[in-house]
């Protein structure tokens, strides 16, 4: 690790990301051990390598799978859901740091979306927003809104998710090179609860290249999904990690600092004023907080209010 100037064997290796990981939740405040976790997990080796480090942790941390039914033209939603279950099923999280007493088994939800509203994401897309290309708007929003809803249900006051430094710093460039002061303003480790209805999310990956959690999940002999989602390919975001990947081989380093110096100027107030408190209220249809008058999008996107779980 060239940034760190570090070297680690595979053992030392997943004691250094383990404490690393405490060291960002403790830092950012981002929970504590009296609260439950909800892990959003896509069988990636973000999210796995995340619910594995918690529960080593000691944490509470359950998981949250999402059946997006995107099967072709490769078996996407398939495949990663059974590397979610073999992983729960392989007990490899039950190797608790330092001894630890080992972790009781965690509890998977799976909310099937086809099954649960009667279509995949890809034919909600084009049923329902014709003409924006890709499903991952639909996507976004469902999964947003499932991971949201379910975590308040069953009591749940943390949504941890797995976005790492690259993640986080190809949606800073996107923002940055326009300038959206809104989103800058929002972007964080922790997005508190700030009302009634919303859970409190939290990235404890935030500060980890993206090479560092694979190494991770590599070192713990996680079988995670290495297929990426089809409809990823060619996304603006993949360009601007290629971007910020050549930038970091000429100046090693240079992602983890423009992150963590927006983090300070963030700090510092340098987007205060362009934080506008939304105003929110009920949807009429399933009661999620809403900017919407009456049903919130999603409800009007499914044109339902169950969920299932
Ligand atoms: S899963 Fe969904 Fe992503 Fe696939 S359809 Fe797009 S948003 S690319 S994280
Ligand atoms: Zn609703």
């Amino acid at each position: 690790m060239r940034h760190h100037k570090l070297a680690l064997c595979a053992e030392h290796y997943g004691e250094w990301f383990v404490a690393q990981t405490e060291r960002a939740i403790e830092k950012y405040r981002m929970f504590s051990r009296d609260e439950r976790v909800l892990v959003a997990v896509s069988g990636g080796k973000d999210s796995l390598a995340l619910w594995d480090a918690l529960l080593r942790l000691g944490y509470h941390a359950d998981g949250l799978y999402i059946a997006l039914g995107i099967n072709d033209p490769i078996p996407y939603s398939d495949a990663s859901l059974e590397k979610t279950r073999k992983f729960v099923d392989s007990g490899e999280w039950r190797v608790a740091k330092d001894d630890a007493p080992l972790a009781p088994r965690p509890t998977l939800y799976i909310v099937d979306i086809p099954a649960a509203y009667g279509k995949t994401i890809p034919e909600i897309a084009r049923a329902k927003m014709r003409g924006q290309g890709r499903p991952c708007a639909a996507c976004g929003l469902t999964k947003r809104y499932v991971m949201n809803r379910l975590a308040l249900e069953k009591g749940y006051t943390v949504l941890a998710t797995g976005h790492n430094l690259d993640d986080e710093i190809a949606v800073l460039f996107q923002n940055t090179l326009r300038w959206q002061t809104g989103y800058l303003a929002r972007q964080a480790p922790v997005l508190p609860a700030s009302r009634e209805g919303l859970v409190k999310k939290v990235k404890p990956f935030c500060r980890f290249y993206e090479r560092e959690t694979a190494t991770y999940a590599l070192a713990r002999s996680i079988d995670y999904i290495y297929d990426e989602c089809p409809h990823a390919g060619g996304n603006l975001t993949n360009f601007y990690k290629t971007l910020l990947n050549q930038l970091e081989t000429e100046s090693p380093g240079s992602k983890l600092s423009f992150y963590l110096e927006f983090l300070r100027a963030r700090g510092e107030g340098a987007f205060e004023q362009f934080n506008r408190v939304e105003e929110l209220h009920a949807c009429e249809l399933c009661g999620q907080p809403t900017s919407a008058p009456e049903r919130c999008a999603f409800c009007r996107m499914w044109n339902v209010s169950r969920i299932v779980e």
